[in-house]
C-alpha cells in the first residue's frame, strides 16, 4: 500500500500555540483534566488551516492518493482512490487523553460517529467472487468509529525548549457499521452496479475484516501525521509551562 499524505513543502520559521488553542500548566493540580479538556477544544478548532505549522484544514482533509494491492481473498481488488476528501476527523470525541511525562508517552482512545471518504475510485478485481470494475465517484462511510491510539515520543532539545519527536505509533480501530457507494461502476450500468453495491454493504463486516491492515493503516497515518506537525512545532515549555 502505499500513501501520499502532505507532500507540500514546509516553510516554518517561528511557532507557538495556536491562538484559538487552549494551554494547560504541569503546575496547576487539574492539569489531566485541563489537557483532555484543551485537546478536545483544538480538535474542533482544526476546521481552519493553520499555516506555520503547515497543518491543513481537517474538515474536510484532503488526501491525493491512496492505493489499496488486491492481494487474494474475498476481496481481491485493486483499489485506486485520488483526491479524497475525509470528512468528519474534527468531530472526534475524546474519552482518554493522556500523557506520560516519565514514559514519554500519548494514550488516545475516542471515537468519530461519522467517519467518510470522498474519492475519485477505481476498482478492478473480485469481491467475494463476483467480479467489480469501474471508476467514477465514491462514498465509503465508517460509522461509530472506535481508535486506541498510542504514541511514544522521543525528547529533542532545541536551545532552552524541549520538543516531542514522535517515535512509533499504533491504532487499533473497530467500526460499528461501513457503507459504499460506488456510482458509474461497470461503465454506468446501473443494474450491476446497485446490485455490487449491495453486496458490499449486505457484507461490510466481512469486508472490513480483510481490508483491516489497510483501512487502520490510512487512518493511522492520518492521525500520526496531524499529530507530528503539532509536537514538532509547540514545545513542551510552550504547551505546558
Ligand atoms: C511505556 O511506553 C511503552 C512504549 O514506548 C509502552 O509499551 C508502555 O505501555 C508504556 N507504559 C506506560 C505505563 O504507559
Ligand atoms: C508512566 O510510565 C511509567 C513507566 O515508564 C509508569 O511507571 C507510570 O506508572 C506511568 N504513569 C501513569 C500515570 O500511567
Ligand atoms: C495503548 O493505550 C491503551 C489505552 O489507553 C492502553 O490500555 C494500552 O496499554 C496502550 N498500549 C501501549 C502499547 O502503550
Ligand atoms: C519551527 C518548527 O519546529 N517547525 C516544524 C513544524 O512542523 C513541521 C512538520 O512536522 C516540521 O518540518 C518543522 O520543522
Amino acid at each position: 500500500m502505499k500513501l501520499l499524505i502532505f507532500l507540500i513543502a514546509v516553510t516554518t520559521t517561528q511557532c507557538s500555540v495556536p491562538p484559538n488553542f487552549k494551554r494547560c500548566l504541569r503546575k496547576d493540580p487539574e492539569f489531566k483534566k485541563c489537557y483532555i479538556k484543551a485537546a478536545q477544544f483544538g480538535i474542533t478548532q482544526l476546521t481552519k488551516p493553520y499555516k506555520a505549522f503547515d497543518l491543513p484544514n481537517l474538515e474536510p482533509l484532503l488526501v491525493p492518493s491512496l492505493t489499496i494491492a488486491g492481494r487474494g481473498g474475498v476481496v481481491d481488488v485493486d483499489q485506486t482512490f485520488k483526491n479524497c476528501k475525509v470528512h468528519g476527523l474534527t468531530t472526534m470525541k475524546l474519552d482518554k487523553f493522556e500523557l506520560n511525562f516519565t514514559n514519554k508517552t500519548l494514550d488516545i482512545v475516542a471515537g468519530i460517529k461519522k467517519l467518510a471518504f470522498e474519492c475519485e475510485y477505481k476498482l478492478d478485481g473480485k469481491v467475494l467472487l463476483l467480479t467489480i470494475q469501474g471508476e467514477g465517484d465514491s462514498l465509503i462511510t465508517f460509522s461509530d468509529f472506535r481508535a486506541v491510539f498510542n504514541a511514544s515520543f522521543e525528547e529533542v532539545t532545541k536551545g532552552a525548549k524541549t520538543y516531542y519527536k514522535t517515535g512509533r505509533t499504533e491504532l487499533v480501530s473497530r467500526t460499528g457499521n461501513m457503507h459504499f457507494q460506488f456510482d458509474n461502476l461497470f461503465n454506468g450500468n446501473k443494474e450491476l452496479g446497485d446490485n455490487i453495491n449491495s453486496v458490499l454493504n449486505d457484507n461490510w463486516k466481512q469486508i472490513f475484516d480483510e481490508l483491516y491492515p489497510d483501512y487502520n493503516e490510512v487512518v493511522r497515518r492520518i492521525l500520526t501525521d496531524i499529530m507530528t506537525k503539532i509536537w514538532d512545532n509547540v514545545s513542551l515549555e510552550e504547551f505546558f509551562d
